[in-house]
């Protein structure tokens, strides 16, 4: 007796388990109701509303402020890139670690009470490094991006395997927040238009997330973008911004999805800015009045940005219209957040639209974090970058006839230093030119140490030079950022093509490969005894040069800005961290935010800069405690 009602027990549980899917929880599901024109979370219709943050331009310190703003305002997602170069910056080595722990972002988004639009590309543009590809790819010379090029496609695969297997438990059918995943970005834009491409694609996103995830893909309103970036079994989304009709713009993409949901994948709440804009931003009545006609229509939205951040190190993109135009440091994007996850009247207006479609956390928005104003620190010269060598290019240099690429000594961010000798006397001032246009991305030139000027891409392809035969000629190359969009997204930086110095063509160079945060990590220039430059020849402050300073907290580690006024174009570190590119001669940008959680309020903090054209005698930076981005001193 007592075996049957067992066995019966047992069979009940059995039946419960099949149909609920866990036992004592019902199955969670998110899909498209193409009757109803919706989603359905658990087989309710759902709307998202949703803001892009970038937890890659973030400090991990400062993410759960930033969610419980965006939750504050009223959002019930997020969308999330995952830039592939953040975690694979060497081909086969993966970091998910620190501040590119991805799923302790997932996690306190969970926690925060918000799902995710995850959108891992593995192209994803975004103003990044290359639109998120690693830079080795181009190791391979005539690689084709963005195609069903073997090589290309080998390395995806390889990647993917990485990242969806760790995605898969995160999605909400599998009790995680992950609601839909983004096929590639944009792909209708890019010239190739490869469908085998986004077929592979597909299948792999298949093979590792199974078939009941919302695969889609996101395009430019237009149907010849749409045409190229969409394919059957994904589900066709759209973006545009404030200037845009959005009954238009849903009817374009009915074209490709007659039912199922309205949706705009990026709503664009503001813009980017590259060295020499006007600073971008976007008018809050317009953002607000197009958010309510999306929202009324039953549209679903993201907001791209509602937190932008920070382009810290060398992680800014670029464009190539009509020239190379490089992404500033900063990612405000005239956002929602600003930049340093402070609350805007753009945010409050937004939160204000969203009130009237759902119901809002009560509870008051948590404030700005606080700011302080170190004041002025006064900077000491360490040396001439031609006179570091030893310490930030321990390995030497690389001998060749003609110059290398960052690329092809296997160095893909920064700078490279590239030395030859006068092939004569120069006691007129000679040409030196670039005649294909191949310094990506500026040239530093000296000669013997001292400072005669540069050459940059697409502006500047020509400079004069003096010397004697034999005078050593060091030539610092910058990579300002491999193009994110368009075509020219294969970006190779360095010397590509051979300098002319009047008729000679210049060769026999040595390469310097520069590994300067590497140096910095293992705590030069302030640990171990140097040398300070005599205040005599402080006035020889032009050209490629680092400098050195403290910064006393007095217990007080709070976020701050840099300002370097009067000093030209370079990279600041700070306790080691790379705090991004400056370059207030050029503008709009004229400060470097700093996050507070990188100053130590018991040590001094250590400031590095290496300038790159030249310092002010006055060698002071000041720390404020507020941003400015938008000095009109941009050039157009
Ligand atoms: C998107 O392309 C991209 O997907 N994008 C922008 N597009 C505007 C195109 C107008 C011609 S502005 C900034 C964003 C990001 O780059 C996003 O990753």
């Amino acid at each position: 007796m007592a075996t049957a009602a067992v066995l019966f027990l047992v069979a009940v549980c059995l039946f419960c388990s099949a149909v609920c899917g866990n036992l004592g929880s019902t199955k969670r599901t998110f899909s498209i109701d193409y009757k109803n024109n919706c989603f359905l979370k658990d087989g309710k219709p759902f709307q998202y509303i949703s803001g892009s943050i970038h937890y890659s331009r973030i400090p991990r310190y400062y993410w759960k402020d930033r969610l419980v703003k965006m939750y504050m305002t009223g959002l019930n997602t997020i969308q999330v890139y995952v830039p592939w170069n953040f975690h694979e910056s060497v081909q086969g080595v993966h970091n998910f670690t620190e501040d590119r722990d991805l799923e302790h972002f997932l996690d306190l988004a969970n926690q925060t009470g918000l799902l995710v639009i995850l959108r891992p590309g593995p192209y994803i543009c975004a103003e990044w490094e290359m639109g998120g590809l690693p830079a080795w790819l181009l190791q391979k010379p005539n690689i084709i991006l963005r195609s069903a090029d073997t090589d290309y496609v080998q390395a995806v695969s390889n990647w993917l395997a990485v990242l969806l297997p760790k995605m898969k438990p995160w999605l909400y059918i599998n009790g995680g927040n992950i609601i839909t995943i983004q096929v590639e970005n944009e792909y209708g834009s890019y010239y190739a238009c490869d469908y085998n491409y986004m077929r592979h694609l597909r299948t792999l996103f298949r093979f590792f997330l199974g078939e009941d995830v919302v695969l889609f893909t996101t395009d430019g309103n237009t149907d010849k973008e749409l045409a190229c970036g969409t394919l059957e079994g994904l589900y066709a989304t759209v973006d545009f911004g404030t200037d845009t009709n959005v009954t238009a713009a849903f009817n374009r993409q009915r074209r490709f999805e007659p039912r199922g949901p309205l949706v705009n994948s990026e709503f664009y709440t503001g813009w980017l800015d590259h060295w020499g804009d006007r600073h971008a931003v976007v008018n809050t009545q317009k953002v607000s009045r197009v958010l309510e006609e999306i929202l009324t229509m039953g549209a679903n939205v993201n907001m791209y940005m509602f937190e932008g951040g920070t382009n810290f190190g060398y992680w800014n993109g670029a464009d190539h219209d009509s020239r190379f135009r490089s992404v500033v440091t900063s990612y405000d994007y005239d956002a929602p957040l600003t930049e340093a996850g402070d609350p805007t009247e753009k945010l409050l207006a937004i939160r204000d639209v969203i009130k009237q479609f759902r119901e809002v956390p009560s509870g008051p928005m948590p404030p700005a974090t606080p700011k302080f104003a170190y004041g002025f620190v006064t900077l000491e010269k360490v040396g001439n970058v031609s006179k570091v060598l030893d310490t930030i290019s321990p390995l030497g240099p690389v001998k060749s006839e003609y110059p290398l690429t960052f690329e092809e000594l296997k160095q893909y961010y920064g700078y490279m230093l590239y030395r030859t000798t006068l092939p004569q006397d120069l006691s007129e001032p000679t040409p030196l030119i670039s005649p294909l246009n191949g310094v990506h991305d500026r040239a530093y030139v000296s000669v013997n140490g001292v400072f005669q000027g540069l050459l940059e891409r697409d502006t500047a392809l020509v400079m004069n030079v003096t010397g004697k035969q034999g005078d050593t000629m060091d030539i610092l190359i910058e990579n300002m950022g491999r193009v994110n969009f368009g075509s020219k997204i294969n970006d190779y930086k360095g010397l590509l093509s051979n300098l002319i110095l009047g008729k000679d063509v210049l060769t026999n160079w040595n390469i310097y490969p520069l590994d300067i945060d590497g140096a910095i990590a293992r705590g030069w220039p302030h640990s171990g005894n140097r040398r300070s430059v005599p205040a005599s020849r402080r006035e020889r402050l032009a050209g490629p040069a680092f400098y050195m300073g403290t910064l006393q907290s007095n217990g007080i580690a709070w976020d701050t800005f840099l300002k370097l006024n009067e000093w030209t174009k370079g990279q600041v570190w700070i306790n080691g961290v790379n705090l991004g590119r400056y370059w207030p001669a050029r503008g709009p940008q004229q400060t470097l935010y700093i996050p507070g959680p990188l100053l130590s309020t018991t040590r001094p903090n250590n400031i590095t800069v290496l300038e790159l054209e030249g310092a002010p005698a006055h060698l002071r930076v000041l720390f404020m405690d507020r941003p400015q981005l938008n000095a009109t001193a941009g050039k157009s």
